[in-house]
């Protein structure tokens, strides 16, 4: 009997109250249906579902200055966050099934309640930085990373049921991938901050390989960290992932989206995924949705060794005429 190659662990967290739009809460069950467990297995992973992570909405929820949801969008973090760290205590590698992106909150702290330091690779076509004062449009999928940062900690107002939120990432230790639409109080904070960051512009110049190689170079500068991957689907192009609710052109290729997660699998660091964004009723036709749910599935074969240019088990052998 071989050793599995990943033991994984799925969670859903079909959160939609971090954005405005229906159907985000129908990723986790549309990745699964799209036969993510059965793939896994079939490439050598031993895989535990832990089911979907409630996140019932909390009565009269007002909003907080700007921000919308916020209780709500706190109680299901927090669930989600005990639920992260069970499975990281269960030695798992975590992947969370989104719903929207303030998901990360919960995922992200809770990963490094059990890991400690982590490094934090944000795959996106936005920052996903703004405060709750520096918002735009008070959306909580759009600010997870502020409540996080240690640096930033200065500059976030308690939200409610945000209080159980320790910062737990430093700004050294985060690289984006893929941004092409950042808010004026976000590009500051990335500024000011120094964080490593590869827009689509350093995509197009260095291409995604030397990308990949610098940003490993940059999590793993001091010391070996695990990994935690945080993949929004529209960092990928709205031709190959239409099906999400804040699409922005001029994106990730699907072979570049690939090549990021064939990568880090390969730095053996990779501790914990998110994918997030995924809402087929922002897809237009069937084959939108199917073309953005299955790049969402490829995405994660990639990060638990599926390789392009296919493999064999180590005791194969090709039958003798
Ligand atoms: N920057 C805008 C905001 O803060 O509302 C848009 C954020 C979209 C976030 C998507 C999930 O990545
Ligand atoms: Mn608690
Ligand atoms: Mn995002
Ligand atoms: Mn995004």
């Amino acid at each position: 009997v071989q050793k599995p190659r990943h033991s994984v662990g799925i969670v859903g967290a079909p959160f939609n109250r971090g954005q405005p739009r229906d159907g985000v809460e129908s990723g986790p069950d549309l990745i699964r249906a799209a036969g993510l467990l059965q793939k896994l297995t079939q490439q050598g992973c031993a895989v535990k579902d832990y089911g979907n992570v409630t996140c019932d909405d909390v009565p009269a929820d007002e909003p907080f200055g700007c921000v919308k949801n916020p209780r709500t969008v706190g109680r299901a973090n927090e669930q989600l966050s005990h639920t992260v760290a069970t499975v990281k205590r269960e030695g798992k590698t975590c992947v969370v099934l989104g719903g929207d992106h303030s998901l990360a909150i919960g995922s992200i702290h809770g990963h490094a309640s059990v890991q400690g330091q982590l490094g934090v690779v944000w795959v996106d076509a936005h920052a996903d930085i703004n405060t709750p004062l520096t918002t735009p449009t008070g959306n909580i999928h759009g600010q997870p990373m502020s409540y996080l940062i240690h640096e930033l900690h200065s500059k976030v107002p308690v939200v409610p049921n945000f209080s159980w939120i320790k910062p737990c990432v430093s700004a050294r230790d985060i690289v984006y991938i893929g941004l092409r639409d950042v808010d004026l109080g976000e590009h500051y904070i990335l500024k000011h901050l120094g964080i490593k960051m590869f827009s689509i512009t350093e995509v197009d110049r260095l291409g995604i390989a030397k990308v990949m190689e610098e940003t490993c170079d940059h999590i793993f500068s001091q010391v070996q960290k695990p990994v935690h991957l945080s993949y929004d689907i529209d960092a990928l192009d709205p031709t190959v992932c239409p099906a999400t609710g804040t699409p922005v052109v001029g994106g990730l290729t699907y072979r570049e989206g690939v090549y990021i997660t064939e990568h880090i699998c390969q730095t053996g660091l990779l501790s914990a995924v998110d994918m997030v964004e995924v809402n087929p009723k922002c897809g237009r036709t069937d084959h939108e949705v199917k073309s953005t749910v299955n790049a969402a599935v490829d995405l994660i074969l990639g990060c638990f060794g599926r390789v392009r240019e296919g493999s064999h088990p180590s005791d194969y052998c090709i039958s003798q005429p």
